[in-house]
């Protein structure tokens, strides 16, 4: 396992500078870099997964959050350096270097007003680049999207479900990209259209992983629908789905920490394993941790 870990650092370290390189000459988007990213509807719970996955708290809530691409670039850096993290946006030269990493979700939120010009309807395809470096830290890209919306709502022009359409297909369609197809377990899977648009970039499904969220909302009665999508047996993908609990919406508010959060996922699969009737494979609930958040930065 730590062979692995330095094998994949020496490898990724290129990669993550060639994108350093790229995003600041504006050019991130022209090759291919591999990356992962997080797709589908407004509201299905795409941040919070990114939160989850790399320990950096994104900003999330109801109504349409992430209003243009964030790229988060996660570098080891040498034992004994400090944390450190830079802000900056591909139209600016401006740059923010935050303290801690709680100080991020209110700088990426206003940075996403600048970017979109003050209106919290409108989305930019610039991106805000977040680059964080630390001892132990894995060498990754993520990059959180808004999600894809379908009727405009008040205050929304039409272009805004192109705008969104577009951006969401440049990065489907590089090779590079693990898509994470997010879906909200609570919904029918047959109204969410982000498997099928996964399918058209990568139709032999070897860079889809399909992720549920909110299975704490699952209505009585649907939880054997959501076992059978779990196992892969209602919508089958190559790499299979995850089921991830994360902070609601009150216990937002509430600001309840990452680990109690994490507590609290725990707590809800171990109580619910027969409800979901997933029978005595743990698969099912393996998170997409990268178990960054000792190493990324201090506790929140
Ligand atoms: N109950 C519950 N709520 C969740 C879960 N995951 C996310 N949420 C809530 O769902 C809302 C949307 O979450 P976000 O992570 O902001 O979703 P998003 O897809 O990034 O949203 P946009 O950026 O606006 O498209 C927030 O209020 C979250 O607290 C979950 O597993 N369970
Ligand atoms: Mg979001």
């Amino acid at each position: 396992m730590a062979n692995f870990t330095v094998d994949y650092a020496n490898e990724a370290k290129p990669w993550i500078k060639l994108s350093e390189d790229l995003t600041a000459l504006s050019l991130e988007n022209t090759l291919s870099l591999p990356q992962i990213c997080v797709v589908g509807d407004q509201s299905s719970g795409k941040s919070s997964v990114l939160e989850a996955l790399s320990g950096i708290p994104f900003p999330s809530g109801a109504g349409l959050v992430t209003r243009c691409p964030v790229r988060l670039v996660l570098t080891c850096a040498a034992a004994g350096t400090s944390w450190s993290c830079l802000v900056s946006t591909t139209s600016s030269s401006q740059t923010i270097t935050p303290k801690t990493p709680q100080e991020l979700p209110a700088i990426i939120l206003r940075l996403s007003e600048t970017l979109t010009h003050g209106s919290n309807s409108d989305l930019s395809a610039d991106t805000i680049v977040v680059q964080i470096s630390s001892p132990g830290s894995p060498d990754l890209i993520l990059v959180d999207l808004p999600g894809i919306v379908r009727t405009a709502t008040a205050g929304q022009g039409s272009q805004v479900i192109t705008q969104i359409d577009n951006l969401i297909t440049d990065y489907l369609k590089q090779e590079n990209t693990i898509i994470l197809a997010i879906i909200p377990a609570n919904q029918d899977i047959a109204t969410i259209d982000i498997l099928e648009r996964a399918r058209l970039v990568d139709p032999a499904g070897e860079r889809t992983l399909g992720v549920l969220t909110k299975p704490d909302l699952v209505g009585a009665g649907n939880e054997e629908e959501v076992a059978a999508i779990v196992k892969n047996i209602r919508k089958p993908l190559r790499l299979g789905f995850i089921m991830i609990k994360n902070r609601s919406q009150v216990q937002n508010e509430q600001g309840i920490s990452y680990q109690a959060a994490k507590e609290d996922e725990e707590l809800f699969f171990s109580a619910s394993s027969d409800l979901f009737v997933l029978g005595s494979s743990t698969s099912w609930k393996q998170q997409p941790s990268i178990d960054t958040h000792q190493a990324i930065g201090p506790a929140h």
